[in-house]
């Protein structure tokens, strides 16, 4: 498959809207590629894809999920949850993406994962900081991104439990394991 058209397949699956933020997310994470030393190409192709199945209807999000035998625990959880892991493995069967970084970056794209890798953590705070979020907290959460990936991945990551916990939602598990390992490594002052 040619990058043209993996782009207007991905284009295909979502609203214009979503699209813009894709779009964002892909220059997001190749700026915090070049700057983090993560490979560009990887960053850029896990941008691509962190959102393929985020506007499908989600019940079909659910069967393919469950048809695809992913861990069930997730759907006890907010459904936004789903989109992650199931584009992780649709990217994998329709386009033979097998990189397992790239197909990592897309599957804990939301919710983050226990010790997440460089290309984890660019995928995700690129997620939070594109262009064409307006969240309250998000030029915090871009500032910090200027020097410290964790930090500022901490920071976007206690504006969502704060969000949830003020819908009174459940956090999914990973979330909290993600921010306790952020936390962890910014102790460490060679990292922080
Ligand atoms: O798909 P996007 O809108 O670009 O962003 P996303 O994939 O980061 O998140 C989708 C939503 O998932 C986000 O608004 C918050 C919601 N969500 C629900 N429960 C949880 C959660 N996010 C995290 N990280 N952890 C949760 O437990
Ligand atoms: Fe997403
Ligand atoms: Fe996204």
């Amino acid at each position: 498959m040619n990058r043209e058209r993996l782009i207007e397949e991905t284009r295909g699956q979502m609203p214009a809207r979503r699209w813009e933020h894709t779009l964002g997310v892909v220059g997001s994470a190749a700026a915090l590629a070049a700057k983090y030393g993560a490979d560009a190409e990887k960053a850029e192709l896990a941008a691509l894809l962190h959102d393929y199945c985020k506007y499908w209807p989600i019940d079909e999000q659910r069967r393919e999920y469950a048809e695809a035998g992913l861990d069930p625990d997730l759907l006890r959880y907010d459904p936004q949850l789903i989109h992650g892991p199931l584009a992780a493995e649709i990217v994998r069967r329709r386009y033979g993406i097998d990189d397992p970084e790239i197909l990592d970056a897309i599957r804990y794209h939301t919710s983050g994962r226990e010790k997440m890798s460089l290309l984890d953590k660019i995928v995700c705070l690129a997620d939070y900081i594109e262009p064409g979020r307006d969240f309250p907290g998000v030029h915090n959460i871009r500032e910090i991104a200027e020097h410290s990936l964790e930090r500022a991945l901490v920071a976007g990551f206690d504006s969502t439990i704060q969000f949830l916990l003020a819908k009174g939602k459940k956090v999914y598990p990973l979330t909290l394991a993600a921010r306790n390992a952020l936390l962890d490594e910014i102790g460490r002052p060679e990292l922080g």
